[in-house]
């Protein structure tokens, strides 16, 4: 008997680069694409975990269809919730890693309605781990789109599309385990590369 997803969901790794000439493109690699509860536990229990992985690694699991990547058509217009873990030797990443996996898949992180999240990510790094939760909004009006029309769109009011990121965030950091006064941050993924400055930031935390 197989329990079936209410998606399929596409495991990708990023490797280590091994030297200078090494870009996203050729790091970044397709592992499998699961759509059972059965499937996930098989793959899950044959692969390395993530206190395993080599520094510069990373594993995202997105929905099949999307590339865990800020271009993709789906992701373009989002951003993500994300912690980083400073203090490696003391956090269990291994279950926190799961849990969030679980909670992606077990669509647990949102209303089914929702529709934002687009996949988990970890990364494995000198100074620390990161979990981060892709959404496919930022819960912002876009420039140049109609009035009330939020970045990815779905006719909601921006208060009504930061509800649903604040909801998502509230319950990232309950399955990170984090007390409350740790906070987790949102970040546009266009942020960084322009912000211009009469934009306002969809910086939020929780
Ligand atoms: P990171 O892994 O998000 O964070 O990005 P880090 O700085 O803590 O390691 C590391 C680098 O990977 C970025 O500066 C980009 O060069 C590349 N990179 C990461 N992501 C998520 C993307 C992406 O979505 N698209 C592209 N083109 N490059 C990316």
């Amino acid at each position: 008997v197989k329990h079936p997803l209410s998606n399929r969901w596409t495991l990708w790794f990023t490797k280590p680069a091994s030297g200078k000439g090494d870009n996203w493109n050729d790091l970044l690699k397709e592992v499998i694409t699961f759509e059972s509860v059965e499937e996930f536990w098989g793959i899950y229990n044959n692969i390395a975990t993530v206190s395993e992985l080599a520094l510069k690694s990373d594993y995202h699991l997105f929905k099949e269809g999307v590339r865990p990547e800020w271009e993709d058509p789906q992701n373009k217009h989002g951003g993500k919730w994300s912690f980083q873990f400073k203090d490696k030797r003391s956090v269990n990443i291994d279950e926190l890693w799961l849990h969030t996996m679980l909670g992606a898949i077990g669509e647990t992180l949102e209303e089914e309605e929702d529709g934002e999240v687009m996949g988990v990510v970890v990364n494995v790094r000198k100074a620390f781990y990161r979990i981060g939760v892709w959404t496919r909004t930022t819960g912002r009006h876009v420039p140049g789109r109609g009035d009330g029309d939020i970045a990815g769109g779905k006719g909601r009011s921006a208060e009504k599309g930061k509800d649903i990121l604040m909801s998502i965030g509230r319950r990232f950091k309950a399955v990170l385990q984090l007390p409350p006064n740790e906070m987790i941050e949102f970040s546009g993924h266009t942020d960084s590369a322009h912000s211009g400055s009469t934009r306002a930031k969809a910086k939020m935390v929780v």
